[in-house]
Protein backbone atom coordinates (compact mmCIF):
# COMPACT_ATOMS: atom_id res chain seq x y z
CA UNK A 1 0.00 0.00 0.00
CA UNK A 2 1.39 3.68 -0.52
CA UNK A 3 1.84 6.31 2.15
CA UNK A 4 -1.78 7.64 0.14
CA UNK A 5 -3.84 4.37 0.78
CA UNK A 6 -2.79 3.52 4.19
CA UNK A 7 -3.11 7.38 5.00
CA UNK A 8 -7.09 7.25 3.83
CA UNK A 9 -7.08 3.47 5.94
CA UNK A 10 -5.98 5.29 8.73
CA UNK A 11 -8.08 8.55 8.97
CA UNK A 12 -11.37 5.94 9.28
CA UNK A 13 -9.82 4.88 12.68
CA UNK A 14 -7.94 7.63 14.10
CA UNK A 15 -9.02 10.99 14.58
CA UNK A 16 -6.70 12.92 11.48
CA UNK A 17 -5.07 9.82 10.72
CA UNK A 18 -2.62 9.88 13.33
CA UNK A 19 -2.02 9.53 16.78
CA UNK A 20 -0.20 12.84 17.48
CA UNK A 21 -1.91 15.95 15.63
CA UNK A 22 1.28 17.49 14.28
CA UNK A 23 2.32 14.62 12.08
CA UNK A 24 -0.89 15.32 10.19
CA UNK A 25 0.79 17.89 7.76
CA UNK A 26 -1.81 19.97 7.91
CA UNK A 27 -0.19 23.36 8.94
CA UNK A 28 2.07 22.03 5.58
CA UNK A 29 -0.63 21.06 3.48
CA UNK A 30 -0.18 17.51 1.44
CA UNK A 31 -0.92 14.13 3.17
CA UNK A 32 1.97 12.76 5.74
CA UNK A 33 3.99 10.05 4.30
CA UNK A 34 4.37 6.44 6.07
CA UNK A 35 7.62 5.83 7.12
CA UNK A 36 8.59 2.19 6.47
CA UNK A 37 12.25 2.23 8.50
CA UNK A 38 14.88 4.58 9.68
CA UNK A 39 18.57 4.13 9.66
CA UNK A 40 20.89 6.19 11.05
CA UNK A 41 20.18 9.96 9.97
CA UNK A 42 17.78 8.62 7.22
CA UNK A 43 13.97 7.50 6.69
CA UNK A 44 12.52 5.36 4.51
CA UNK A 45 8.96 5.93 3.48
CA UNK A 46 6.34 3.25 2.05
CA UNK A 47 6.58 4.30 -1.48
CA UNK A 48 10.36 3.62 -1.95
CA UNK A 49 11.65 7.35 -0.85
CA UNK A 50 14.80 7.71 1.26
CA UNK A 51 14.96 10.87 2.97
CA UNK A 52 17.50 12.53 5.05
CA UNK A 53 15.74 12.90 8.48
CA UNK A 54 15.94 16.79 10.45
CA UNK A 55 12.68 15.80 12.64
CA UNK A 56 14.15 12.73 14.15
CA UNK A 57 11.37 11.48 16.07
CA UNK A 58 11.03 14.94 17.77
CA UNK A 59 14.55 14.58 19.66
CA UNK A 60 14.66 11.40 20.90
CA UNK A 61 17.50 9.98 18.29
CA UNK A 62 20.46 12.38 19.37
CA UNK A 63 22.23 9.04 18.27
CA UNK A 64 20.38 8.22 15.41
CA UNK A 65 18.27 5.70 13.80
CA UNK A 66 18.25 2.37 15.11
CA UNK A 67 21.65 2.66 16.04
CA UNK A 68 23.09 -1.14 16.72
CA UNK A 69 24.09 -0.93 20.58
CA UNK A 70 20.33 0.77 21.64
CA UNK A 71 18.59 -1.91 19.13
CA UNK A 72 20.97 -4.99 20.30
CA UNK A 73 19.78 -3.19 24.33
CA UNK A 74 16.02 -3.29 23.44
CA UNK A 75 16.35 -7.25 21.65
CA UNK A 76 18.09 -8.02 25.11
CA UNK A 77 15.32 -6.72 26.88
CA UNK A 78 12.80 -8.22 24.86
CA UNK A 79 14.10 -11.61 25.62
CA UNK A 80 13.44 -11.43 29.07
CA UNK A 81 9.91 -9.63 29.09
CA UNK A 82 8.53 -6.64 28.30
CA UNK A 83 7.17 -5.61 31.24
CA UNK A 84 7.30 -6.68 34.61
CA UNK A 85 5.20 -4.34 36.48
CA UNK A 86 7.42 -5.08 39.57
CA UNK A 87 10.63 -3.88 40.45
CA UNK A 88 13.57 -4.71 38.01
CA UNK A 89 17.54 -3.58 38.42
CA UNK A 90 17.74 -1.29 35.15
CA UNK A 91 15.17 1.46 36.70
CA UNK A 92 17.54 2.34 39.34
CA UNK A 93 20.30 2.00 36.40
CA UNK A 94 19.09 4.26 34.72
CA UNK A 95 17.96 6.76 37.54
CA UNK A 96 21.77 6.61 38.38
CA UNK A 97 23.17 7.38 34.78
CA UNK A 98 20.40 10.78 35.05
CA UNK A 99 20.93 11.49 38.25
CA UNK A 100 24.74 11.79 37.93
CA UNK A 101 24.59 13.95 34.41
CA UNK A 102 22.09 16.00 36.82
CA UNK A 103 23.56 16.20 40.00
CA UNK A 104 20.57 18.96 41.25
CA UNK A 105 18.13 15.51 40.40
CA UNK A 106 18.64 13.87 43.75
CA UNK A 107 16.01 11.46 43.01
CA UNK A 108 13.38 10.85 40.19
CA UNK A 109 10.36 8.75 39.20
CA UNK A 110 10.27 7.01 36.04
CA UNK A 111 7.16 7.87 33.41
CA UNK A 112 6.21 6.99 30.56
CA UNK A 113 5.65 10.44 28.51
CA UNK A 114 6.73 14.16 28.65
CA UNK A 115 3.36 14.66 29.16
CA UNK A 116 3.15 12.45 32.45
CA UNK A 117 6.49 13.85 33.79
CA UNK A 118 5.09 17.90 33.61
CA UNK A 119 2.01 17.02 35.23
CA UNK A 120 3.35 15.40 38.35
CA UNK A 121 5.91 17.61 38.40
CA UNK A 122 3.10 20.56 38.79
CA UNK A 123 0.91 18.10 41.39
CA UNK A 124 4.06 18.30 43.42
CA UNK A 125 4.87 21.80 43.49
CA UNK A 126 1.59 22.40 44.62
CA UNK A 127 1.52 20.14 47.15
CA UNK A 128 4.84 21.33 48.45
CA UNK A 129 3.96 25.07 48.66
CA UNK A 130 0.33 24.54 49.17
CA UNK A 131 -0.58 26.94 46.25
CA UNK A 132 -2.56 26.67 43.36
CA UNK A 133 -1.17 28.81 40.20
CA UNK A 134 1.13 27.88 38.00
CA UNK A 135 3.26 30.32 35.40
CA UNK A 136 3.81 29.36 31.56
CA UNK A 137 4.86 31.12 29.17
CA UNK A 138 3.12 31.77 25.71
CA UNK A 139 4.32 29.63 23.30
CA UNK A 140 6.04 27.09 25.40
CA UNK A 141 4.98 23.35 25.48
CA UNK A 142 5.03 21.17 28.20
CA UNK A 143 3.02 18.21 26.83
CA UNK A 144 -0.73 18.04 27.03
CA UNK A 145 -2.71 17.93 30.68
CA UNK A 146 -5.11 20.38 30.81
CA UNK A 147 -3.15 22.81 33.22
CA UNK A 148 -0.62 23.50 30.10
CA UNK A 149 -2.99 23.84 27.24
CA UNK A 150 -3.34 27.59 27.87
CA UNK A 151 -1.40 29.50 25.30
CA UNK A 152 0.62 26.16 24.60
CA UNK A 153 3.14 25.93 21.18
CA UNK A 154 3.77 22.96 19.25
CA UNK A 155 0.93 21.36 18.09
CA UNK A 156 -1.49 23.44 19.99
CA UNK A 157 -0.11 26.73 18.20
CA UNK A 158 0.82 25.03 14.69
CA UNK A 159 -3.31 23.85 14.72
CA UNK A 160 -4.67 26.93 15.84
CA UNK A 161 -5.96 25.68 19.45
CA UNK A 162 -3.21 27.17 21.64
CA UNK A 163 -6.01 26.93 24.75
CA UNK A 164 -7.61 24.05 23.46
CA UNK A 165 -12.01 23.75 24.43
CA UNK A 166 -12.15 21.11 26.86
CA UNK A 167 -10.17 22.68 29.62
CA UNK A 168 -12.18 23.75 32.30
CA UNK A 169 -12.65 27.40 33.07
CA UNK A 170 -11.09 26.06 36.67
CA UNK A 171 -8.18 24.81 35.42
CA UNK A 172 -7.35 27.83 33.16
CA UNK A 173 -7.85 30.12 36.04
CA UNK A 174 -4.82 28.50 37.50
CA UNK A 175 -2.54 28.67 35.24
CA UNK A 176 -0.83 32.05 34.05
CA UNK A 177 0.62 33.09 31.06
CA UNK A 178 4.10 35.31 30.64
CA UNK A 179 5.95 36.13 28.18
CA UNK A 180 9.43 33.98 27.34
CA UNK A 181 12.71 36.36 28.20
CA UNK A 182 10.52 38.98 29.23
CA UNK A 183 11.17 39.02 33.10
CA UNK A 184 8.78 42.44 33.89
CA UNK A 185 6.01 39.85 32.64
CA UNK A 186 6.51 37.53 35.49
CA UNK A 187 7.16 39.53 38.02
CA UNK A 188 3.92 41.24 37.30
CA UNK A 189 2.07 38.24 38.03
CA UNK A 190 3.74 37.64 41.13
CA UNK A 191 2.76 40.98 42.10
CA UNK A 192 -1.05 40.64 41.05
CA UNK A 193 -0.98 37.25 42.11
CA UNK A 194 0.49 37.31 46.28
CA UNK A 195 1.44 33.83 48.01
CA UNK A 196 -0.65 31.97 44.96
CA UNK A 197 2.25 31.25 42.45
CA UNK A 198 3.22 27.27 43.29
CA UNK A 199 5.64 27.58 40.52
CA UNK A 200 7.09 28.70 37.55
CA UNK A 201 7.66 25.96 34.35
CA UNK A 202 9.27 27.23 31.59
CA UNK A 203 11.64 25.18 28.54
CA UNK A 204 14.55 26.50 29.48
CA UNK A 205 15.18 26.86 25.87
CA UNK A 206 12.09 26.93 23.92
CA UNK A 207 11.27 24.07 21.64
CA UNK A 208 7.90 24.67 20.87
CA UNK A 209 7.97 28.07 19.34
CA UNK A 210 10.45 27.55 17.17
CA UNK A 211 13.86 27.34 19.13
CA UNK A 212 14.45 30.49 20.93
CA UNK A 213 17.31 30.61 23.38
CA UNK A 214 17.06 32.52 26.36
CA UNK A 215 18.56 35.58 26.73
CA UNK A 216 21.12 37.11 29.31
CA UNK A 217 19.96 36.70 32.68
CA UNK A 218 16.52 35.62 32.22
CA UNK A 219 16.50 32.34 33.55
CA UNK A 220 18.66 33.48 36.64
CA UNK A 221 15.76 35.69 36.94
CA UNK A 222 13.25 33.29 36.85
CA UNK A 223 15.11 31.67 39.80
CA UNK A 224 15.62 35.05 42.03
CA UNK A 225 11.78 35.29 41.52
CA UNK A 226 10.85 32.13 42.59
CA UNK A 227 13.15 32.48 45.46
CA UNK A 228 11.57 35.75 46.46
CA UNK A 229 8.22 34.60 46.39
CA UNK A 230 8.91 31.07 47.80
CA UNK A 231 7.67 29.32 44.44
CA UNK A 232 9.57 26.38 43.14
CA UNK A 233 11.59 26.56 39.13
CA UNK A 234 10.45 23.81 37.16
CA UNK A 235 12.86 23.24 34.24
CA UNK A 236 10.86 21.33 31.06
CA UNK A 237 14.08 19.67 29.70
CA UNK A 238 11.90 17.18 27.63
CA UNK A 239 13.73 18.61 24.96
CA UNK A 240 17.11 20.10 25.83
CA UNK A 241 17.80 17.65 28.56
CA UNK A 242 20.99 15.29 27.06
CA UNK A 243 20.23 17.22 23.69
CA UNK A 244 21.97 20.74 24.36
CA UNK A 245 24.86 18.68 26.33
CA UNK A 246 25.35 16.06 28.87
CA UNK A 247 23.82 17.91 32.02
CA UNK A 248 20.60 19.94 29.88
CA UNK A 249 20.48 23.55 30.34
CA UNK A 250 20.66 23.50 33.66
CA UNK A 251 24.52 22.82 33.17
CA UNK A 252 25.19 25.01 30.84
CA UNK A 253 23.07 28.64 31.55
CA UNK A 254 24.31 27.57 35.34
CA UNK A 255 20.74 28.02 36.79
CA UNK A 256 19.04 25.44 39.01
CA UNK A 257 15.65 24.28 39.52
CA UNK A 258 13.90 22.75 41.83
CA UNK A 259 12.28 19.81 39.69
CA UNK A 260 13.07 19.23 36.20
CA UNK A 261 11.12 17.12 33.78
CA UNK A 262 12.85 14.92 31.18
CA UNK A 263 11.73 12.69 28.26
CA UNK A 264 12.86 12.13 24.69
CA UNK A 265 16.46 11.09 24.88
CA UNK A 266 16.35 8.93 28.30
CA UNK A 267 14.10 6.58 26.64
CA UNK A 268 16.42 6.62 23.31
CA UNK A 269 13.14 6.13 21.29
CA UNK A 270 11.01 4.20 23.68
CA UNK A 271 7.95 5.60 25.85
CA UNK A 272 9.96 7.44 28.53
CA UNK A 273 9.89 10.69 30.63
CA UNK A 274 10.88 11.54 34.49
CA UNK A 275 10.71 13.99 36.63
CA UNK A 276 12.98 15.07 39.83
CA UNK A 277 14.69 16.99 41.96
CA UNK A 278 15.86 17.45 45.84
CA UNK A 279 14.90 14.42 48.09
CA UNK A 280 12.64 16.15 49.98
CA UNK A 281 10.73 16.95 47.20
CA UNK A 282 10.35 13.78 45.60
CA UNK A 283 9.86 12.11 48.86
CA UNK A 284 6.48 13.64 49.07
CA UNK A 285 5.79 11.57 46.35
CA UNK A 286 3.72 8.30 47.16
CA UNK A 287 5.07 5.43 48.60
CA UNK A 288 6.80 7.51 50.85
CA UNK A 289 4.81 10.61 50.69
CA UNK A 290 1.59 11.48 50.21
CA UNK A 291 1.43 12.80 46.66
CA UNK A 292 -0.21 10.15 44.48
CA UNK A 293 1.08 9.18 40.64
CA UNK A 294 1.20 6.33 39.64
CA UNK A 295 1.61 4.17 36.02
CA UNK A 296 1.50 0.81 34.96
CA UNK A 297 4.52 1.08 33.02
CA UNK A 298 6.63 3.26 34.00
CA UNK A 299 10.18 2.65 34.31
CA UNK A 300 9.61 -0.07 31.61
CA UNK A 301 12.25 -2.20 31.10
CA UNK A 302 12.83 -2.16 27.96
CA UNK A 303 12.42 1.36 27.89
CA UNK A 304 14.75 1.27 30.35
CA UNK A 305 16.97 -0.69 28.05
CA UNK A 306 16.65 2.17 25.48
CA UNK A 307 17.57 4.73 28.06
CA UNK A 308 20.10 3.38 29.54
CA UNK A 309 22.43 2.44 26.08
CA UNK A 310 21.73 5.73 24.74
CA UNK A 311 22.92 7.84 28.24
CA UNK A 312 25.70 5.52 28.21
CA UNK A 313 26.76 6.00 24.50
CA UNK A 314 26.21 9.93 25.15
CA UNK A 315 28.15 9.21 28.10
CA UNK A 316 30.97 7.40 26.70
CA UNK A 317 31.41 9.25 23.33
CA UNK A 318 30.90 12.90 24.54
CA UNK A 319 30.04 13.70 21.32
CA UNK A 320 28.42 17.21 21.48
CA UNK A 321 31.07 19.11 20.52
CA UNK A 322 31.17 17.41 17.66
CA UNK A 323 27.52 17.49 16.84
CA UNK A 324 27.52 21.59 17.94
CA UNK A 325 30.61 21.49 14.76
CA UNK A 326 28.40 19.69 12.48
CA UNK A 327 25.32 21.78 12.89
CA UNK A 328 27.28 24.76 12.58
CA UNK A 329 28.20 23.61 9.11
CA UNK A 330 25.01 22.89 8.28
CA UNK A 331 23.20 26.02 9.64
CA UNK A 332 26.34 28.70 7.66
CA UNK A 333 25.35 25.94 4.58
CA UNK A 334 21.81 26.75 4.90
CA UNK A 335 21.95 30.57 5.61
CA UNK A 336 24.58 31.26 2.72
CA UNK A 337 21.78 29.80 0.39
CA UNK A 338 18.86 31.62 2.41
CA UNK A 339 20.70 34.70 2.21
CA UNK A 340 21.03 34.68 -1.75
CA UNK A 341 17.29 34.56 -1.75
CA UNK A 342 14.66 37.84 -1.09
CA UNK A 343 13.24 35.96 1.57
CA UNK A 344 13.06 37.46 4.86
CA UNK A 345 14.26 34.67 7.61
CA UNK A 346 16.65 34.09 10.58
CA UNK A 347 17.59 30.77 12.10
CA UNK A 348 18.62 30.08 15.73
CA UNK A 349 20.45 27.24 16.74
CA UNK A 350 21.72 25.70 20.24
CA UNK A 351 24.23 22.55 19.64
CA UNK A 352 22.24 19.87 17.54
CA UNK A 353 18.94 21.93 17.52
CA UNK A 354 18.02 24.72 15.14
CA UNK A 355 15.12 26.29 13.88
CA UNK A 356 14.85 28.80 10.64
CA UNK A 357 12.09 30.74 10.81
CA UNK A 358 10.42 32.37 7.92
CA UNK A 359 9.03 36.19 7.42
CA UNK A 360 10.85 37.59 10.48
CA UNK A 361 14.00 38.26 10.96
CA UNK A 362 14.24 38.67 14.59
CA UNK A 363 12.53 35.64 16.67
CA UNK A 364 13.66 36.09 20.68
CA UNK A 365 10.17 36.42 21.83
CA UNK A 366 6.64 34.89 21.33
CA UNK A 367 5.22 37.90 19.71
CA UNK A 368 8.39 38.07 17.23
CA UNK A 369 7.75 34.33 16.45
CA UNK A 370 3.95 34.89 15.97
CA UNK A 371 4.68 36.94 12.89
CA UNK A 372 6.58 34.07 11.18
CA UNK A 373 4.96 33.32 7.49
CA UNK A 374 3.75 29.57 7.75
CA UNK A 375 2.63 29.50 4.39
CA UNK A 376 6.21 30.38 3.02
CA UNK A 377 7.42 27.58 5.60
CA UNK A 378 4.81 25.23 4.04
CA UNK A 379 6.33 26.24 0.93
CA UNK A 380 9.59 25.62 2.13
CA UNK A 381 9.14 22.59 3.61
CA UNK A 382 7.42 20.35 0.60
CA UNK A 383 10.09 22.18 -1.44
CA UNK A 384 12.52 20.12 0.83
CA UNK A 385 10.47 17.34 0.75
CA UNK A 386 11.04 17.34 -3.01
CA UNK A 387 14.73 16.98 -2.75
CA UNK A 388 14.14 14.32 0.02
CA UNK A 389 14.82 15.86 2.95
CA UNK A 390 12.35 15.68 5.75
CA UNK A 391 12.11 18.35 8.12
CA UNK A 392 9.13 18.97 11.05
CA UNK A 393 5.98 18.93 9.08
CA UNK A 394 5.50 22.54 10.97
CA UNK A 395 7.18 26.07 11.88
CA UNK A 396 6.84 26.14 15.46
CA UNK A 397 8.98 22.84 15.99
CA UNK A 398 13.22 22.59 16.33
CA UNK A 399 15.06 20.27 13.58
CA UNK A 400 17.29 18.15 15.29
CA UNK A 401 20.54 16.66 14.44
CA UNK A 402 22.30 13.47 15.55
CA UNK A 403 25.31 11.37 15.62
CA UNK A 404 24.31 10.08 12.69
CA UNK A 405 24.57 12.98 10.23
CA UNK A 406 28.17 12.88 9.13
CA UNK A 407 29.63 15.89 7.36
CA UNK A 408 28.20 14.39 3.86
CA UNK A 409 25.03 14.04 4.92
CA UNK A 410 25.35 17.94 5.84
CA UNK A 411 26.90 18.83 2.44
CA UNK A 412 24.06 16.75 0.63
CA UNK A 413 21.17 18.50 2.49
CA UNK A 414 23.14 21.55 1.77
CA UNK A 415 22.74 21.47 -1.84
CA UNK A 416 19.55 19.87 -2.00
CA UNK A 417 18.29 23.21 0.31
CA UNK A 418 19.55 25.43 -2.53
CA UNK A 419 17.59 23.03 -5.74
CA UNK A 420 14.76 23.44 -3.32
CA UNK A 421 15.18 27.30 -2.92
CA UNK A 422 15.41 27.47 -6.89
CA UNK A 423 12.06 25.53 -6.75
CA UNK A 424 10.23 28.47 -4.66
CA UNK A 425 11.99 31.53 -5.27
P1 LIG B 1 5.28 13.94 25.32
O1 LIG B 1 4.05 13.77 26.20
O2 LIG B 1 4.89 14.27 23.88
O3 LIG B 1 6.26 12.79 25.44
O4 LIG B 1 6.08 15.20 25.88
C1 LIG B 1 5.43 16.43 26.00
C2 LIG B 1 6.45 17.55 25.98
C3 LIG B 1 6.79 18.16 27.17
N1 LIG B 1 7.72 19.16 27.20
C4 LIG B 1 8.32 19.58 26.07
C5 LIG B 1 9.33 20.69 26.15
C6 LIG B 1 8.00 18.98 24.82
O5 LIG B 1 8.60 19.44 23.69
C7 LIG B 1 7.06 17.95 24.77
C8 LIG B 1 6.64 17.29 23.47
N2 LIG B 1 7.25 17.77 22.28
C9 LIG B 1 6.48 17.66 21.07
C10 LIG B 1 7.26 18.25 19.90
N3 LIG B 1 7.56 19.61 20.08
C11 LIG B 1 6.08 16.25 20.79
C12 LIG B 1 5.60 15.97 19.39
C13 LIG B 1 4.13 15.67 19.35
O6 LIG B 1 3.37 16.30 20.12
O7 LIG B 1 3.77 14.80 18.54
Amino acid sequence: MTSSNLFERAQKVMPGGVNSPVRAFNSVGGEPVFIKSAKGAFLYDKDGNEYIDYMMSWGPLIAGHARAEIIDAVKQACNNGLSFGACHEAEAELAELIITAMPHIEKLRMVSSGTEATMSALRLARAATGKNKVIKFNGCYHGHADSFLINAGSGALTHGTPSSPGVTPGAAADTLSAEYNKLETVEKLFTENPNEIACIIVEPVAGNMGLVLPEEGFLQGLRDLCDANSALLIFDEVITGFRVGFGGAAKIFKVTPDLTTLGKIIGGGMPAGAYGGRKELMEMISPCGAVYQAGTLSGNPVACAAGIATLKYLRDRKPYEELDNRCLLLCAGLSENLANTPLKWCINRLGSAFTIFFGIEKATTFSEVSKVDTALYAKYFNAMLGQKVYLPPAQFEANFISTSHKPEVIVDTIHRQKKALNTII
